[in-house]
């Protein structure tokens, strides 16, 4: 049979096992066969769908050419005639039944006031398994938490008596120009929150003269993404590195053929992190004798729709690499991921780009520094050992994690940085608002910032400087201490005692 065969449903659900297994995918035929062993996912996920219409299932977590690159063309074995297969009946369950409702009742947009009310909203109107995977972050989530935590260690110091009238805040992001000092950050997966994926990313991008970072595991294929943005809008792309070199070095040349004008390079993964959230979930999904079978082939089948697909990312990437990636393009280079002074210097000494000081959005390192205060020592250190001061055109320095707020973005500029990334943030607007949620967040910054220049005392960014801001206790981790149950509910207090009234 060759690839262009028209084949009927009826034929396709006649292989449908493991000894013979087709799939449709986007209504054309696939033998998975001999695949099923080798599939990141497992292969009871695909076995699942033998003989049947996979593409839902597989549409939020593949990119589009996933199947046609994995599998040789002899396995492509044609298109399925229209109207033959039949449909895979999905059983709706109550809670999933109850989502649905949540979903349509969720408040107009009107109502929303800022970022915190769209994780809010997502936490009750995404499907569980987005909502898992997006929320997750690493071990105890500790780091997730002080992201978000360390920027409430740093307090203002406004200017009075300065002329607001007019406030800009806008800027340029390794030289080309950005309606405010942030990013759209690389996140994975954009489909399990919302069927347009990462494309409603790209078009609020362009509507607000913002830059999107494209993720290597996006939903949408790069070119898709390409393909749907405006003539001249600027993009990034974030690189997970493949032990493969042949197939980065075909992936960073197309992204720099197609335009892109910065290359971030993630360097915090060499295996990802426990996120026991979107673990969880995948245990539950999972028939109970396929996860006894876990890890007997070396795959350990339980560990989460991203640790499913990120075996390719290569553990051995190391400073000697960067000479390899000079020389296979002249995109800028940044490094993302950076987390002390040292590397910092480090990259400024290999002569990058720039730097993201970021613990990945605390989804890998549990306990590592937040950005915000690895953003303080690397401007103290750079300066004190190389004569740089912040922000620099030739050296840039991003942060990224727990930012809700124009006032956190303020305090990061007035630090040095060139910009902030913003990842989770906008992907739960576009899980319950779909690209008018985007369109809303980056409003609701916008209203942020006018505001909150003006209270600062600073017309442009230029003028939010290291003086506005008091870094005194950035550096003090305040630990939550657990009420003392045990004192609490064994000590009879003074009211319980009898007491002797004079
Ligand atoms: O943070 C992530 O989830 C992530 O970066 C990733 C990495 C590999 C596969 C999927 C997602």
């Amino acid at each position: 049979m060759s690839g262009g065969q028209v084949i009927s449903g009826k034929e396709v659900a006649q292989h449908n096992s493991r000894e013979s297994c087709w799939i449709i995918v986007h209504g054309k035929v696939y033998d998975v066969t001999e695949f099923l062993d080798d599939h990141p996912g497992g292969s009871k996920i695909i076995l699942k769908y033998a003989g049947k219409d996979a593409t839902a299932e597989y549409e939020p977590i593949h990119p589009p050419d996933a199947i046609t690159t994995n599998l040789p063309p002899e396995k492509h074995l044609g298109v399925v005639e229209a109207g033959t297969v039949e449909k895979v009946e999905v059983k709706i369950s109550d809670e999933e039944k109850a989502r649905l409702e949540r979903f349509e009742l969720r408040p107009p947009l009107s109502e929303v006031l800022n970022l915190h009310d769209f994780e809010y909203i997502a936490k009750l109107v995404m499907p569980e398994k987005g909502w898992a995977y997006y929320s997750s972050a690493a071990d105890d989530e500790i780091t997730h938490r002080e992201n978000h935590a360390a920027y409430h260690r740093i307090w203002f110091r406004p200017r009075i008596l300065r002329d607001v009238t007019q406030v800009d805040w806008s800027t340029t992001i390794l030289g080309h120009k950005s309606s405010m000092p942030i990013y759209i950050s690389a996140t994975a997966l954009g489909k399990l929150g919302h069927p347009d994926g990462e494309l409603n990313l790209t078009r609020a991008a362009a509507k607000h003269g913002i830059i999107q970072m494209i993720p290597t595991l996006a939903s949408c294929s790069f070119d898709e993404i390409l393909d749907s943005a405006k003539p001249g809008q600027v993009q990034f792309f974030q690189l997970y590195v493949n032990k493969d070199r042949n197939i980065t070095k075909r992936i960073v040349q197309h992204a720099e053929e197609r335009g892109i004008k910065g290359l971030f390079i993630t360097v915090d993964a060499p295996q990802l992190g426990r996120r026991e959230k979107d673990m969880r979930m995948k245990f539950e999904a999972e028939d109970p004798s396929e996860v006894s079978k876990a890890g007997s082939d070396g795959v350990d089948r339980t560990q989460g729709a991203a640790r499913a697909i990120s075996s390719f990312i290569d553990p051995g990437l190391c400073w000697n690499d960067i000479k390899w990636f000079k020389s296979i393009t002249s995109m800028p280079l940044i490094l993302k991921g950076v987390q002390c002074w040292e590397d910092a210097m480090e990259a400024y000494d290999y002569g990058l780009a720039g730097v993201v000081l970021s613990n990945h959005g605390g989804r890998q390192l549990d306990f590592s520094r937040s950005g915000i205060e690895v953003l303080a020592e690397v401007v103290e250190n750079l300066k004190k050992r190389r004569g740089l001061s912040f922000p620099n055109d030739k050296f840039q320095l991003f942060i990224d994690g727990g930012v809700r707020r124009a006032t956190d973005i303020l305090k990061a500029v007035a630090l040095g940085a060139t910009a902030v990334g913003i990842g989770r943030p906008f992907l739960y607007a576009f899980s319950t608002y779909g690209e008018d949620g985007v369109n809303k967040a980056l409003q609701i910054l916008h209203d942020e910032f006018e505001m909150n220049m003006r209270l600062l005392g600073a017309p442009t960014l230029r003028n939010v400087v290291p003086e506005m801001v008091d870094i005194s206790n950035l550096r003090s981790h305040i630990v939550s201490v657990p009420d003392d149950r045990l004192y609490a509910g064994n000590y009879e207090s003074l009211e319980h005692a009898k007491l002797k009234v004079s």
